[in-house]
């Protein structure tokens, strides 16, 4: 495999709504990032993530973009994107922006043009169809409801694949892909590193459109559905690697969802269209079509069922990202860890089972102090778009509010949005103001402040599993080495060799409460790291691993 310069980095996604706000006026900000890039550093990671901060009106927090070149008044200014990446640079720290382009926003200028015209230069940048013909097709946004809303003041409709102020770009018209290519590239002249490619897989449609059977009470499809039946997003996807990012040697990450397992290659091989996607085999652990109210719990069992197969899948084809929580998922220790063990020790195994997996790790804020999901009082108390129409879903197939309400508290993309806790100051230290959302009431015992520096701390560890990952001595196993699960039968046990041209690490997390006993693969040279402080060996090549034990083994070759 030939080498890139992201291979052996690690990634941390900001929102920046919530990760700190330096002029008080509630909302996270762009010099609020400037200003953390020393925990940033501290930490280690190298690459940053930024969700979206580009000119919105905010409908879905800044996924609905309204002007690629501009940055959002409450974000900050142009020159403060500028000094970010300047700043960012100076640490050996690189910067991706969020690129959402399957859509834009209702407020942008071509989709205010097409409103005026329909017929005239930008009616075709979206999807518009006549009223008379009724709905074109039954397919379900992703919020909730039809994907067609009648285009205002005009006999057209529009589609929208997510909320109704985000209409999709047309991305048959060629003038669409020539603006998003111009686009892309003026900010990587900027000096960005790379991408986040927002929902790319909706940019090519199934057509002509039709109706799928319907799969809810609403009489709508899901969206997968038609997008298992869409052909040909490679021809669109080639064409703006090439016209992009492969001319700066770019990295790109694709949230790529409902890919068909024979395109994995294309998507992220050698010649791919992107550098890496995200593995989201986990968050997709027991959930249901019907929605939130029908998901099943995991367990462990599942969890390190779904992270094997990911990595047997991508092994000689490249690399996943590998994530256990991000934006629009609940938080990872309270999704993947029993609810009543949720402790440090078991935080610590959960981060260090993903993070020596194969492929990029990324950290979203927070997850490295161990932020757990927040309280929900009340369904008017959300401000999650997608929380609103999961609670309709379940009391439409007839659960009580209640009921529905707990879907909401362990699910809700408000529980990834609160505020980033950096002391126990109130909201959390995060504003000196009023919070735009309000900080989860962890924060006075889970916060930076009180982490740094404590040497059994959530965050200490997460930085110690980031120094070996980019121990150099390590990279022909941790970054290039097979990944080959370990007594994969043995209840309760996340193990897996990571398998190198000179060095095998043994990776090994108890994944319960009660202790087990684990065979060697053989001698170990030296323990690398341990949540624990104590190593109980037996006589006959067997460990004693603690309930939620982690160790990393340096074996002898
Ligand atoms: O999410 C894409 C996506 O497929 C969503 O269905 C996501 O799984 C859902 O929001 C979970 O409730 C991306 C962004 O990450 C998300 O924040 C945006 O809302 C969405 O695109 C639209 O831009
Ligand atoms: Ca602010």
């Amino acid at each position: 495999m030939e080498k890139q310069w992201w291979h052996n980095k690690v990634a941390y996604q900001i929102y920046p709504k919530s990760f700190y706000d330096h002029n008080g006026d509630g909302i996270g900000d762009i010099p609020g990032i400037i200003e953390k890039l020393d925990h940033l550093a501290y930490l280690g990671v190298d690459i940053l993530w930024i969700s979206p901060v580009y000119q919105s009106p905010l409908a879905d927090q800044g996924y609905d973009i309204s002007d690629y070149y501009a940055i959002d008044p409450r974000f900050g200014t142009m020159e403060d994107m500028d000094r970010l990446i300047a700043e960012a640079k100076k640490r050996q720290i690189y910067i991706l922006m969020d690129l959402v382009i399957n859509h834009c926003s209702d407020e942008h200028v071509w989709f205010q043009k097409a409103m005026a015209d329909p017929e005239g230069e930008y009616g075709n940048f979206f999807y518009l169809a006549d009223q008379k013909d009724g709905r074109p097709c039954n397919w379900r946004s992703y919020f909730g409801g039809s994907v067609w809303e009648p285009l205002p003041g005009t006999d057209k409709q529009y589609l929208h694949m997510f909320h109704k102020k985000q209409p999709d770009l047309n991305w048959e018209e060629p003038r669409v892909r020539q603006e998003i290519y111009k686009m892309i590239n003026w900010w990587l002249e900027k000096g960005v590193a790379g991408f986040r490619l927002d929902a790319i897989i909706n940019i090519k449609k199934a057509l002509p459109m039709k109706d799928y059977p319907a799969d809810r009470p609403d009489g709508l499809a899901d969206p997968g559905v038609m997008l298992a039946h869409a052909e040909g997003i490679g021809a669109f996807l080639k064409e703006m690697k090439e016209e992009t990012f492969q001319k700066y040697h770019a990295f790109t990450v694709g949230e790529v969802f409902n890919e068909k397992p024979e395109e994995l290659a294309a998507f992220i091989g050698e010649d791919g269209y992107f550098s890496s996607m995200f593995d989201f085999r986990e968050t997709a652990i027991g959930s249901s079509p019907k929605g939130w109210y029908d998901n099943r719990p995991v367990t462990g069992e599942g969890y390190k069922a779904a992270c094997f197969e990911s990595q047997e899948r991508s092994a000689d084809i490249g690399f996943y990202s590998n994530i256990i929580e991000n934006h629009d998922e609940p938080r990872g220790v309270s999704r993947y860890l029993p609810k009543d063990q949720v402790c440090e020790a078991s935080k610590k195994m959960l981060a260090g089972s993903y993070f020596m997996l194969r492929g990029i790790p990324f950290i979203y804020q927070g997850q490295e102090i161990g932020m757990e999901n927040t309280d929900i009082p009340s369904i008017d108390q959300v401000d999650d778009i997608s929380s609103r129409a999961e609670y309709e879903a379940a009391l439409q197939a007839g659960l009580s509010e209640e009921k529905a309400m707990e879907a909401v508290r362990d699910y809700s993309r408000d529980n990834a949005r609160t505020p980033m806790q950096w002391n126990g100051e109130r909201h959390g230290g995060f504003t000196k103001g009023t919070p735009w959302i309000k900080a989860a009431p962890s924060y006075r015992l889970i916060n930076v402040e009180e982490q740094r520096g404590r040497k059994d701390s959530v965050l200490e560890f997460y930085r110690s599993l980031i120094a070996l990952r980019k121990d150099p001595k390590y990279e022909d196993s941790l970054i290039y080495g097979a990944c080959i699960p370990y007594l994969r039968e043995q209840k309760g046990l996340m193990a897996y060799l990571r398998k190198g041209e000179i060095h095998t690490l043994l990776v090994m997390g108890n994944y319960q409460g009660a202790p087990q006993k684990v065979e060697l693969s053989g001698t170990y040279e030296k323990v690398l790291i341990n949540n624990m402080d104590r190593f109980d060996e037996e006589e006959d090549g067997k460990i004693c691993l603690m309930g939620w034990q982690y160790v990393i083994l340096e074996m002898r070759s």
